[in-house]
């Protein structure tokens, strides 16, 4: 094959669609250095939107210690979220159409203001923060057994599938989120726990880290967009009938079952 980003971005899109997970991009194109991965990731979210999706926000991918061991890679990404992700509160994770879902907690931002780097501190990106909400994301990743280098996953958009926002809406004003204490539960039992802090020490840094990096390619996060700072622990894998919650102190919890 004689790769590019369009050609990239079309067997990823068409892997995610076939449900058919493949060896890392980087096996067949080794030139694939993290600048053409975003841009192949770009693409990617262009094809979408070309095929009706629309942009809702952006996420953050290991972000924790957690994520990073288990992943076997030290630097954080961002990537994008399009509608096409949403799961509507108590509607199954749809394992028919996904290929070997795992399931995390997440710390979710509902954006009030524009937030651009360069220069964003977690002070400032706290301030453009509207409310804070619990969430769980469902990841599927479109390399066979979620082995992939850096540039892999950043072109696969950080091995998106589908996410869910809880319902409660808090101010960040008066919360402390790195204290905010996490359990990930899987049909009852407590399969991992962790605080705010897990994510880059506090969500905010996540979130300036993700405005700065968003500007390094001439990008922001918007006003009413949503921001999933990362998984807080290791995602759990997800089966027929499964039930993932995520229980935090102060945000509510949120649940999803698989089907
Ligand atoms: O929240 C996250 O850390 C998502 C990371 C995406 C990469 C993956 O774990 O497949
Ligand atoms: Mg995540």
């Amino acid at each position: 094959m004689n790769w590019d980003i369009d050609t990239a971005a079309a067997v990823l899109l068409e892997a995610e669609r076939q449900r058919q997970d493949r060896g890392p991009l980087t096996d067949e194109w080794p030139e694939l250095d993290l600048g053409t991965a975003y841009r192949v990731q770009k693409r990617l979210i262009e094809k979408k939107v070309e095929a009706g999706e629309k942009v809702v926000g952006v996420k953050l991918g290991l972000t924790s210690r957690a994520k990073q061991e288990r992943m076997g890679i030290t630097s954080p990404l961002t990537a994008v979220l399009t509608d096409g992700y949403v799961l509507e509160a108590d509607v199954p994770i749809p394992l028919a159409e996904l290929i070997h879902p795992r399931v995390e907690p997440e710390i979710v931002f509902v954006m009030g203001k524009r937030l651009e780097g360069p220069g964003v501190t977690a002070a400032t990106a706290l301030d453009a923060v509207e409310s804070v909400h619990a969430g769980l994301e469902i990841i599927d990743s479109r390399y066979v057994d979620f082995k992939f280098t850096l540039p892999d996953v950043v072109a696969d958009n950080a091995s998106s599938a589908r996410f869910l926002v809880g319902g409660k809406a808090l101010s960040p004003k008066n919360l402390d989120l790195a204290l905010e204490a996490c359990v990930l539960t899987a049909n009852g039992t407590v399969v991992a726990t962790a605080t705010g802090a897990a994510v880059q020490g506090h969500p905010a840094e996540a979130l300036a880290l993700a405005a700065n990096a968003l500007a390094a390619r001439g990008e922001a996060i918007e006003a009413g967009q949503l921001v999933l700072t990362g998984g807080l622990t290791d995602a759990v894998f997800v089966h027929a009938g499964d039930q993932i919650g995520a229980e935090f102190t102060s945000l509510g919890s949120v649940f999803v079952t698989a089907a």
